[in-house]
């Protein structure tokens, strides 16, 4: 199936974030993937607003918001401003998740739910007619380089049967590897954000970790 390949900008050198965009979109980058923390849901910060307007004003593909806070809808105003494409939430630390969400698909703007490995689906499973995309994280959120949790595979093999359903696609977002994109990508997994497992790695260039990724599609 088609896949989208989102570079999580949380890995990138900051030396030179120009280089970094120019050479990521070289290398065939569908998307960037942008981590917003607030020290409270998660023990970090991520990206700030000042980086990802500098993103936006490089790139001209798309933009997602990870809002790894309390009370999302505070935080939405700006990112509309800044032009943010999509914005994913976690629905277990908004006390109204529905209306934030309706509030993004006012805005125009593409809206998904992220869930943490040991968030239920069937605490979100309603909100599945609301949003475009779910966003499932494959390790414990607010950090680069982690273990995959091996149980969150029943997850994504329950949100695969509930997709048409209720008509969302789905991202896979932590410890991201290639074996794992050429299991779950035949199978129904639209989306994947490469970090620290893939792309950006001392052994590697974009341009091969990317290349090495792309598959002959045979089927299930
Ligand atoms: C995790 C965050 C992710 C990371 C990504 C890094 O809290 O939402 O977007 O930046 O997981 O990738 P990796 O391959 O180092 O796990
Ligand atoms: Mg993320």
């Amino acid at each position: 199936m088609n896949i989208e390949l989102s570079a999580s900008m949380m890995c990138a050198n900051y030396a030179n974030l120009e280089k970094e965009v120019t050479e990521l979109e070289n290398a065939g980058i569908d998307s960037f993937h942008i981590d917003i923390m607030d020290g409270s849901f998660v023990d970090n910060f991520g990206m700030g607003y000042q980086d990802m307007a500098f993103i936006k004003q490089l790139t001209n593909k798309t933009v997602d918001a990870h809002l790894m806070v309390r009370k999302p809808y505070n935080y939405l105003d700006i990112l509309f401003r800044l032009g943010i494409d999509i914005i994913y939430i976690h629905p277990e630390v908004d006390p109204d998740p529905a209306t934030t969400i309706e509030k993004i698909h006012n805005a125009g703007a593409i809206a998904g739910i992220a869930i943490n490995p040991g968030t239920s689906l069937s605490s979100i499973e309603e909100l599945l007619n609301t949003v475009d995309r779910v966003l499932v994280l494959g390790v414990n959120p607010g950090h680069a380089g982690r273990k995959y949790l091996p149980y969150v595979d029943d997850k994504i093999q329950r949100l695969l049967m509930l997709k048409n359903r209720y008509n969302f696609e789905i991202f896979l977002d932590g410890a991201v590897t290639k074996e794992r994109i050429q299991f779950w990508n035949p199978r129904g997994v639209k989306g994947f954000i490469l970090g620290t497992a893939t792309l950006f790695r001392k052994d590697t260039t974009f341009k091969d970790a990317i290349k090495s990724i792309n598959y002959v599609y045979e089927g299930v």
